[in-house]
């Protein structure tokens, strides 16, 4: 609602995590120099810890509500910016991604048209809401359809099997970890119950269900089917171009692959020199995406936005291959982009902080492959003087300046990191340190 009245009102939206520590809150509030913080009553504690510009001000969501306009609402231009979401990259802190009003209007009316979204859907929404995940898949094209749109304030497996057992909900959208989650809360239910949350998974009524933000196991994807009789649809986006590419809703869903261009999105393959990779060829190259949708700059930070652009086209980092006509992601171009349990997390941002740790001189993070969460983060560290340092110890230091997806889930103590000849830490070997 208070989204709804910041783009009425021709203002810009900074959705804030409410899982993040006062650290990351006070660092996107300062970037994005924020005039208004809106806040909901329950999170006013966890506010007062923000030391925030002595120019912002602090509204509870009742005094927004509840307060009458004190002008006519005005008209707000399509180009007009709309809508600030942080997001983490191969450069360190996360940066504002910025979109306008008609990039919205583009990401979500290729949703509604690809998924047909009606005004009868009903979509449980348990994804968090400062991702567009959650913002522009579940709750704005909810809205844009005149469907209901029900939340809950946090991802629950039982909660969410109880809803989907009750037989209201026409569609469901989530990251593959929370589809890992609800299989092993399945799993472990009594025969009854599972037949009633198996039940409630059933067409006509429950239309669709919806995979991404990370890659979907195809083992996962085929117990999903056993379990709900569902082929979930995997679909493929990023928080600067909303969704790009897209399994069908009528027709073939090929596992391991996301799909073909959603309408309205231009996409193509480029080789290293950023030639497009020619068509019909089964040859790897980078996703480039150009189109509506596509955002309009990184805030305040123009040499980042020119450099994520060639011709006109946006380098996504992500590498993949058309075969038969649809798209399979192959992974990213960078090592330092990790994604675990569906968020993203710059292994450059983690490192940073943990630097500023007294017991470490040097550190390298990695993502390390994890059956449950896609990635997990985990940080080797050159130790400074002789104090022990813990798992344990570094996760509840790190909860104080780190989101909680952020924090490493295991660490290695080594003498000295592993490099190369020109002394660059090697990822690969990293990572190695941390196989079972
Ligand atoms: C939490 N835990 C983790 C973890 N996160 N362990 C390893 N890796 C992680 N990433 C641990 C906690 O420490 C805790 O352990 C236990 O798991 C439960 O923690 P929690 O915080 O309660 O987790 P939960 O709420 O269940 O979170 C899981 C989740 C969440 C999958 C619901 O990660 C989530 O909402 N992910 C979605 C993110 C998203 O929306 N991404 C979209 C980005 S947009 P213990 O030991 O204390 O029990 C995008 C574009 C696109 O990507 O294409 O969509
Ligand atoms: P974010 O920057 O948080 O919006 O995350 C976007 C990234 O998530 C993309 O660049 C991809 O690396 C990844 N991603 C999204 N959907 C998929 C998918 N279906 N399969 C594999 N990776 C995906």
């Amino acid at each position: 609602m208070i989204q709804w009245g910041v783009w009425r009102a021709g203002g810009v939206a900074v959705p804030l995590a409410v899982s993040h520590p006062p650290a990351e809150l006070e660092y996107v509030i300062r970037d994005a120099e924020a005039e208004t913080v809106v806040v909901h009553p329950d999170f006013a504690a966890a506010m007062q810890a923000v030391h925030l510009p002595p120019t912002v001000r602090t509204v509870t969501t009742d005094q927004a509500v509840g307060t009458a306009p004190r002008s006519p609402l005005p008209g707000v231009a399509a180009g007009r910016r709309a809508m600030i979401v942080y997001t983490s990259g191969t450069t360190g802190k996360p940066k504002g991604v910025v979109t306008t009003h008609a990039n919205i209007v583009a990401q979500v009316t290729s949703l509604v048209t690809a998924w047909e979204w009606r005004a009868d859907d009903w979509v449980l929404l348990v994804l968090p809401l400062h991702h567009v995940h959650g913002i522009i898949n579940v709750l704005s094209c909810a809205l844009w359809a005149g469907a209901r749109c029900e939340m809950l304030a946090k991802f629950d497996a039982e909660q969410v099997w109880g809803r989907i057992a009750a037989g209201e909900l026409t569609l469901f959208m989530a990251v593959p970890t929370i589809y890992g989650k609800l299989i092993t809360a399945w799993e472990a239910a009594a025969p009854e119950r599972r037949r009633a949350w198996s039940a409630g998974c059933a067409p006509p009524r429950m239309r669709l269900m919806v995979s991404g933000s990370a890659a979907l196991p195809v083992q996962r994807l085929e117990r999903w089917r056993e379990i709900s009789g569902h082929v979930l649809l995997e679909r493929y986006g990023m928080t600067e171009i909303g969704m790009a590419l897209s399994n069908p809703l009528h027709g073939e869903r090929r596992p391991g692959f996301v799909g073909t261009p959603l309408l309205g999105v231009d996409v193509h393959l480029v080789d290293e020199a950023g030639r497009p990779v020619v068509r019909g060829e089964t040859t790897p190259g980078e996703i480039e995406v150009r189109g509506a949708t596509v955002f309009l700059e990184y805030w305040r930070r123009p040499e980042a936005t020119a450099a994520a652009f060639r011709d006109g086209w946006f380098r996504t980092g992500d590498v993949a291959v058309v075969d038969d006509g649809a798209y399979r992601i192959l992974g990213r171009s960078s090592v330092d982009i990790i994604k675990t349990g569906g968020y993203k997390v710059s292994a450059l941002e983690v490192e940073e902080v943990l630097r500023t740790h007294p017991a470490i001189a040097e550190c390298a993070v990695v993502g390390v492959e994890d059956p449950e969460w896609g990635e997990r983060i985990c940080a080797a560290v050159e130790r400074r003087g002789e104090a022990d340092l813990t798992l344990a110890a570094l996760q509840a230091w790190a909860k104080e300046r780190l989101a909680p997806y952020k924090i490493p889930r295991g660490l290695r103590s080594v003498p000295a990191l592993p490099r190369n000849a020109l002394g660059k830490v090697t990822k690969r070997e990293v990572a190695a340190l941390f196989a079972p």
